[in-house]
C-alpha cells in the first residue's frame, strides 16, 4: 500500500474511535479536554482525577459498547482506591449500550454547569442515532461532592433540538472533544468533533458543533454553533476527506482573556498535495465564537517549517499551552506523518505562538527526534506527534509539552512506544533538558512489547495535589497477563526535576472495575484537567486538549503497522 494511502486508512480509522475493524484490532481517539481552573476535580477533594476511556470493552456480552474508567487522584499518586466505572447501561446516563457505540473514544473535562465540581464529556462515536448508524453521541456526566454519577446526566447528538446539522450515518460525532470557556462567561464550554461529518454533498469534510455552558448544564443557554469549511470567515473550503475536527485544542492565545478553539484538519489538502494537512484558529468573544477573523495555517504558509507533502497529516493532534510565559497560549501541531529526511512518517512537529491578534509565525519551530536534545532518532513510522499535551511538569511557569511517539521501537521491539517530553522556557520549547520515556526506563512500569501503543493518548493533571502537573499515558495494546489489548496507562509524577515514573494500572488492578479482557483498548483515550490551571505560576484561562491523532491521538482499531 502507498504510505499516503496507509496513513490515510491509519489515520481515518484512529480519528473516528470505531471501525468495523476494531472488533478485530481495537480502537483510538485521543482526546485530552481541560478546563480553566485550579484545582479541577469530580470530586472536589483538591486532587486531579483521571478518566480512562476502554472503548472496546464490551458490557455484558455487547462487543465494543464501551465504558470508562474514572481513576482518583490522591497524595500517593494514581490509584485503583474509589475508582468508578461508566457506560450506557449504569443508571441515568443516556441511551443503551450497543454493539461498537464505543463509548469512551475520547474524552473531555470542564466545569459545564459551573457548580466547582468538573463534570465529564464522554465522546460515543459509533452509537446509532434512531436508525442512523454510527450518527455518534456525547454523553455528559456531573461530577459533585460523591464524585461522577449518572444523575442529571445529558445526551447529545445532532436530533437534539438545537445541535446543528442532522445525524447522519458514519458521521462519528464525537470522535474528538475539547472544554474551555469560548465565550468568557466563567462557565466551560463543549466542542464537539464531527471529522466524517458531509458537508452540502462533500463527504467527509467535517465539521464541529460548539455547545455552551450555562447553570443548567450544556446547550442551556447561548445557542450552539456549528462549524465547518464553508462557514464565513473560515479559511479554505469543505473538500473530500479534510477531516476538520479530527483534533482540537483550547487556549487563549490572543491573550484576549476569552479561549480560542484550535481545530484540526489533517485531511486537508494543500494545493494538489492530498493529507498535507491544516490547522484552523477560531476565536473566542464574549459573543460566542465566530469564524471573523479566524486563521488558517499549514506547511507551506511563510514562516512555517518543512514543506506540504502527502500524508503529513498536520493537524492530527494539537496541543495548547504557554511555552514561553508570555501570557499568550500557544500551539503544538502534530504532523506523525512527516518525514524526517528521508525517513517516512517519523513524524514532527510545528509550534507556533501566540500573539496579539492570535498565534503567528514568528519564531515558529519544527521539533522532532532528529533535533539535537531530543532524545532517540527518527525512525520509519515512529509517528512523534501522534499524541501531544502541555502541562508544566517541573513546576517552573513554562508549560512543557509531551509527545507522543506510540510506535517508536524500543531496542529491537517494534511499535512499542515511547514519548518525548520538552520543556518550556523563556525561548519557548527546546529539546534542552528534554525526557525520553518508554517502558523499559528504570522506574517506568511493565516491560516493552511488540505494539503495546505506549503514547497514544496523554493527559495531565495535578494527581497528586502538590503543585507539579502530573502526566499519564495511554498503552490501548499492552497486554495485560496472557490478555491482549487489554490496555494498561502508565503515570508519570511532576517535580522540579521533570517526570518520573509511576504505577501501572489496568482493570485487573484492584479497585478498578471491570476486568482485563481482549481488545478492551483501555487508554485509547484518556482523559484529565486543565493541564495549565493545575500551576499556579501559569497563566489563567489556558485550556489544553490534544485529539486524536493521526496514525494515531484519541481513537481506536488502528490497524499496527
Ligand atoms: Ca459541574
Ligand atoms: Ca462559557
Ligand atoms: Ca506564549
Ligand atoms: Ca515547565
Amino acid at each position: 500500500m502507498r504510505r499516503s494511502l496507509l496513513v490515510l486508512v491509519l489515520v481515518a480509522v484512529s480519528t473516528i474511535g470505531w471501525s468495523p475493524a476494531r472488533a478485530l484490532a481495537s480502537g483510538a481517539s485521543g482526546v485530552s479536554p481541560a478546563s480553566p481552573r485550579v484545582q479541577a476535580d469530580f470530586n472536589g477533594d483538591g486532587a486531579d482525577d483521571i478518566a480512562v476511556g476502554v472503548p472496546g470493552e464490551s458490557v455484558g456480552s455487547i462487543i465494543s459498547a464501551g465504558a470508562v474508567n474514572v481513576l482518583l487522584g490522591s497524595a500517593g499518586g494514581l490509584s485503583g482506591a474509589g475508582s468508578q466505572l461508566f457506560h450506557q447501561d449504569v443508571a441515568g446516563i443516556g441511551s443503551a449500550a450497543e454493539e461498537f457505540d464505543s463509548f469512551g473514544a475520547a474524552l473531555a473535562v470542564g466545569d459545564f454547569n459551573n457548580d466547582g465540581f468538573d463534570d465529564l464529556a464522554v465522546g460515543v462515536p459509533g452509537e446509532s442515532v434512531g436508525l442512523v448508524t454510527a450518527a455518534g453521541a456525547v454523553n455528559v456526566l456531573f461530577g459533585s461532592a460523591g464524585g461522577l454519577s449518572g444523575a442529571g446526566s445529558q445526551l447529545f447528538h445532532q436530533n437534539v433540538a438545537g445541535i446543528g446539522s442532522t445525524a447522519e450515518e458514519f458521521d462519528f460525532f464525537g470522535s474528538a472533544l475539547a472544554a474551555g470557556d469560548l465565550d468568557g462567561d466563567g462557565i466551560d464550554d463543549l466542542a464537539v468533533g464531527v471529522p466524517f461529518e458531509s458537508v452540502g454533498t462533500v463527504i467527509e469534510a467535517g465539521a464541529v458543533n460548539l455547545l455552551y455552558g450555562s447553570p443548567t448544564g450544556l446547550n442551556g443557554g447561548r445557542a450552539s454553533a456549528l462549524f465547518h469549511q464553508d462557514v464565513a470567515g473560515i479559511g479554505s473550503s469543505a473538500q473530500p476527506f479534510d477531516l476538520f475536527g479530527a483534533s482540537l485544542a483550547i487556549g487563549d492565545f490572543n491573550n484576549s482573556t476569552i479561549s480560542d478553539l484550535a481545530v484540526g484538519a489533517p485531511g486537508e489538502a494543500v494545493g494538489t498535495v492530498d493529507a498535507a494537512g491544516a490547522a484552523h484558529v477560531l476565536f473566542g468573544r464574549a459573543t460566542g465564537v465566530s469564524g471573523a477573523s479566524s486563521q488558517l495555517f499549514h506547511q507551506g504558509v511563510a514562516g512555517v517549517g518543512s514543506d506540504p507533502e502527502a500524508g503529513d497529516f498536520f493537524g492530527g493532534a494539537l496541543g495548547a499551552g504557554d511555552f514561553n510565559a508570555d501570557g499568550f497560549a500557544d500551539l503544538a501541531i502534530g504532523a506523525d506523518g512527516e518525514s524526517v529526511g528521508a525517513i517516512p512518517a517519523a513524524g514532527a512537529i510545528n509550534v507556533l505562538y501566540g500573539a496579539v491578534g492570535g498565534l503567528t509565525t514568528t519564531g515558529s519551530q519544527v521539533l522532532h527526534q532528529g533535533v539535537a536534545g531530543v532524545g532517540s532518532n527518527p525512525e520509519d513510522f515512529d509517528g512523534f506527534g501522534f499524541a501531544l499535551v502541555g502541562g508544566d511538569f517541573d513546576n517552573d511557569g513554562f508549560v512543557d509539552l509531551a509527545v507522543g511517539v506510540p510506535f517508536e521501537g524500543v531496542g529491537v521491539v517494534p511499535g512499542a512506544g515511547a514519548i518525548n517530553v520538552l520543556f518550556g522556557g523563556g525561548g519557548g520549547l527546546s529539546g534542552a533538558g528534554s525526557q525520553l520515556f518508554h517502558q523499559d526506563v528504570a522506574g517506568v512500569g511493565s516491560t516493552a512489547e511488540e505494539f503495546d501503543g505506549f503514547g497514544w493518548s496523554l493527559a495531565v493533571g495535578d494527581v497528586q495535589g502538590d503543585g507539579p502537573v502530573d502526566l499519564v499515558v495511554g498503552v490501548p495494546f499492552e497486554s495485560v497477563g496472557a490478555v491482549e489489548s487489554a490496555g494498561a496507562v502508565n503515570a508519570f509524577s511532576g517535580s522540579v526535576a521533570g517526570l518520573t515514573g509511576g504505577a501501572v494500572l489496568h482493570q485487573d488492578v484492584a479497585g478498578i472495575g471491570s476486568t482485563a479482557e481482549e481488545f478492551d483498548v483501555f487508554g485509547l483515550a484518556v482523559g484529565g484537567p486543565d493541564p495549565q490551571s493545575a500551576s499556579a505560576a501559569a497563566t489563567s484561562a489556558i485550556s489544553t486538549t490534544s485529539a486524536a491523532a493521526a496514525g494515531a491521538s484519541e481513537g481506536a482499531g488502528r490497524p499496527l503497522p
